[in-house]
């Protein structure tokens, strides 16, 4: 079977040689923000030292360079998800790109007698904009439930994928857990009921081949710097005709065709939710890293990726103490959340982090999660195309200190 040739590309990565306390780094934090390769570095600053103007205006040979590589970059995405590049709309992140559909989308759509639905497992980022839509509008807002293996509940989704279930709004995978949802199966289940979806696919599309065309979501966000792309870009891709219906989220410069003292009409889209100057720079850092993504192949991403959970979880289940969350290790994606029995996770990350290992240690922005859990935080170690084994022994020899430190 092929695989990753991890020596030459850890390699494409320059950070990954820096030391840290002492210790040549592990970086297990890929879920809160990937490392860079050289190319995606290189793209950024090529832009500004030969390509740098402002976009969509210059009648001059630079405005129209950058202007390639912007609108070069929607094609690239778009190419990379199998998307119309008029659904895709560049924003600053997966935030955003939710915020954008709770605003523009559901805010004018929704009223008292509607109902949005999410999950238990939800990030922040697709949880607090629907609260916001709710009180808004007054509509209702309910949640699927998650089992003690952190999959969906199957009897709390046929309950709610109905009638006046106007909106579900759902991850595609959990950054604490790890878990895959369905998504197309729950899109195929929630068309039938004329319920609109909208992923959170913040924790997919760094890991597995992402096909929108395929998956059928109405909406889909992602941020570029899970992705091995740069911070401060991100993707919104919104079905056309969608976004063609719905009024603008932020008005301004470039979202506009015409404008009086009096009135205003809208640019077409993507542009219309594109106001004001857009990150160029990002999106050259953007295309670089899905381009980088698609030569490395995510397939063979995906199966590194699964590997090393599989490795991981074998591992650290040897831990004396340690408990992990979630779905079997086959199940998750480059995702293990744990705690160790009576030792608060922020010693835990500390510790380990006093050995060149990072992980995240917290609540991980998913609060409710966290009380369904039953516990306040949950150490995270996350993997990416760029771990190797190694580097999970480093973990586990780094909890085998914490449980040295804490249990003397
Ligand atoms: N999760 C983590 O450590 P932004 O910040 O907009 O790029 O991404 C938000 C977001 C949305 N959905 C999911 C599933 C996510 O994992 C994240 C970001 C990071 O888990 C930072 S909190």
């Amino acid at each position: 079977m092929e695989t990753l040739d991890l020596p030459r590309l850890r390699r494409d990565f320059p950070i990954l040689a820096e030391r840290v306390n002492g210790h040549p780094l592990v970086y297990l934090d890929s879920a809160a923000t990937s490392q860079k390769p050289e190319v995606v570095i290189d793209a950024i600053s090529t832009y500004y030292r030969s390509a740098n103007a402002n976009v969509h205006r210059g009648v001059h040979a630079l405005g129209e360079l950058a202007t390639e590589v912007y609108e070069g970059a929607r094609q690239s995405v778009a190419d990379f998800i199998n998307a119309d590049p008029r659904g895709v709309v560049f924003v600053r992140n997966t935030t955003e790109g939710l915020n954008l559909v709770a605003q523009a989308y559901a805010r004018p759509r929704l009223g008292p007698s509607d109902r949005i639905v999410a999950t238990v497992m939800e990030h922040h980022a697709n949880l607090v904009p629907w609260q916001q839509v709710r009180d808004q509008t007054g509509c209702r807002l309910e949640f699927i439930s998650i089992t003690d293996q952190g999959r969906l509940d199957e009897d709390s989704i046929g309950r709610l994928l109905q009638a006046p279930t106007r909106l579900l709004a759902i991850t595609h995978v959990s950054n604490v857990l790890g878990t895959i949802n369905p998504v197309r199966e729950l899109v195929e289940r929630a068309h039938r009921e004329g319920i609109v979806v909208c992923v959170d696919g913040a924790q997919a599309v760094p890991h597995m081949t992402v096909d929108l065309a395929e998956l059928g979501a109405d909406f889909y966000a992602f941020s570029g710097h899970k992705m091995c792309g740069p911070t401060g870009i991100g993707v919104l891709y919104g079905r056309p005709e969608l976004l063609e219906e719905m009024p603008p989220f932020l008005t301004g410069g470039s979202m506009i065709s015409v404008v009086t003292l009096e009135r205003t009409t809208w640019n077409e889209i993507p542009h219309k939710f594109e106001a004001g100057t857009p990150d160029i720079a990002g999106a050259a850092g953007l295309r670089a890293a899905v381009g980088y993504l698609a030569k490395t192949g995510l397939d063979l991403i995906r199966s590194h990726d699964q590997e090393l959970t599989d490795y991981a979880a074998e591992a650290l289940s040897e831990v004396p103490g340690l408990r992990q969350y979630g779905p079997p290790a086959n199940e998750r994606l480059g995702i293990i959340s744990f705690n160790l029995d009576g030792i608060h996770p922020h010693d835990v990350g500390t510790i380990l982090d006093r050995e060149g290992v990072a992980v995240r240690a917290g609540h991980h922005c998913c609060q409710p999660l966290m009380r369904s859990l039953g516990v306040a935080a949950t150490t995270r170690a996350s993997f990416y195309l760029y771990n190797d084994k190694d580097e999970v022994d480093a973990l586990v020899r780094g909890l085998g200190e914490v449980n040295r430190i804490f249990r003397a």
